[in-house]
């Protein structure tokens, strides 16, 4: 990466009228949340996530399954939102237009202030009955759940509860989906944060950017999927450059004052 690199980055999102942000694990990161394919501490290490999130391994081990998204609960509760996601809440305010997509379920964007978010894979700090017996999805209060029993049981039905997240195998949320695909469509600037680009249709998202001519930025310190596509690369973790941005977007607002 170059200064020149990140003074195009700023100088196209400062212009740009609509922009549409893509954040994935990576930029919950430095807030001490374990990136999806980080394998996470001790107990859970054995256990690779693409085969606890799916509606199959629940119905198979719903205590298991319950007890891992728990486990995570326990590291998101505490985290803090990062520079990088009030970066993010900050380059909103500045665009005519925007759009924070997210894959991440954790709710850090919205405690950094971020406020046209679209969550594509749900959130983890909300339960729904496994059946969805009164209607998709069917949400239940944590304070109405019996959390002795581990899957709790819906206070309707009786069935399992379950987290309110897509599981590989599942459909995203089609009202979601739709939003994030319209909005790439016609934005002048896609800002990709922390995913490696493994997981679809989120993943596509960039290239439906890139083919309806927006300009792509890419921030993550690592080379991915998307990489390709960018037009700026910024080897680097979100919570160190996105701030770096922001001031030179504010620069650039200084100098254009009459
Ligand atoms: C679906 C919730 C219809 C649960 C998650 C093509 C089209 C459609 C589907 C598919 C397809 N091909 C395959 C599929 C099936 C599947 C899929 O994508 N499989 C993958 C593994 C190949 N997709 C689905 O099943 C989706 N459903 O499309 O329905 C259908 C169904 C079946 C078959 C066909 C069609 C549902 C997917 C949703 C799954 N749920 N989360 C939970 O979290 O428990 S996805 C999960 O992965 C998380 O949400 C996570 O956010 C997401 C993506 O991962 P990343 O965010 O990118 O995280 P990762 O760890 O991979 O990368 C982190 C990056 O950050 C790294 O690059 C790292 O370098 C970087 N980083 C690290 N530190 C920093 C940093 N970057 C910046 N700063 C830092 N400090």
């Amino acid at each position: 990466m170059t200064s020149e690199d990140l003074q195009t980055a700023a100088e196209l999102l400062y212009q740009a009228q609509r922009v549409a942000v893509l954040t994935g694990a990576g930029v919950s990161e430095e807030s001490g949340i374990p990136t999806f394919r980080d394998a996470v501490d001790g107990l859970w290490a054995k256990y690779d996530p693409m085969h606890l999130a799916t509606p199959q391994a629940f119905q198979r081990d719903p205590k298991l399954v319950w007890d891992w998204y728990e486990y995570r609960r326990t590291l998101m509760r505490p985290a803090q939102p990062n520079n990088g996601h009030i970066a993010l809440a900050q380059i909103e305010q500045h665009a005519p237009e925007f759009r924070l997509i997210t894959q991440n379920i954790d709710e850090l964007h919205e405690r950094a202030r971020s406020r046209k978010i679209v969550h594509l894979h749900g959130k983890i700090a909300e339960n729904k009955c496994f059946a969805n017996c009164q209607g998709t999805p069917t949400l239940i209060d944590r304070e109405a759940l019996d959390l002795l029993g581990t899957p709790p049981h819906c206070p309707h039905c009786g069935g399992y509860v379950r987290p309110n997240v897509v599981w590989f195998g599942e459909t995203l949320p089609q009202d979601a989906l739709a939003q994030a695909v319209d909005f790439c469509q016609t934005c002048d600037v896609m800002l990709v944060v922390g995913t490696s680009g493994v997981v679809q249709p989120a993943a596509s998202l960039s290239t439906v950017a890139k083919r309806a001519g927006a300009k792509v930025i890419e921030i993550n310190p690592d080379i991915t999927a998307f990489s390709p596509w960018a037009d700026v690369k910024l080897l680097h973790p979100s919570g160190i450059i996105l701030p770096k941005i922001v001031s030179l977007m504010q620069q650039l607002e200084r100098t254009s004052q009459p």
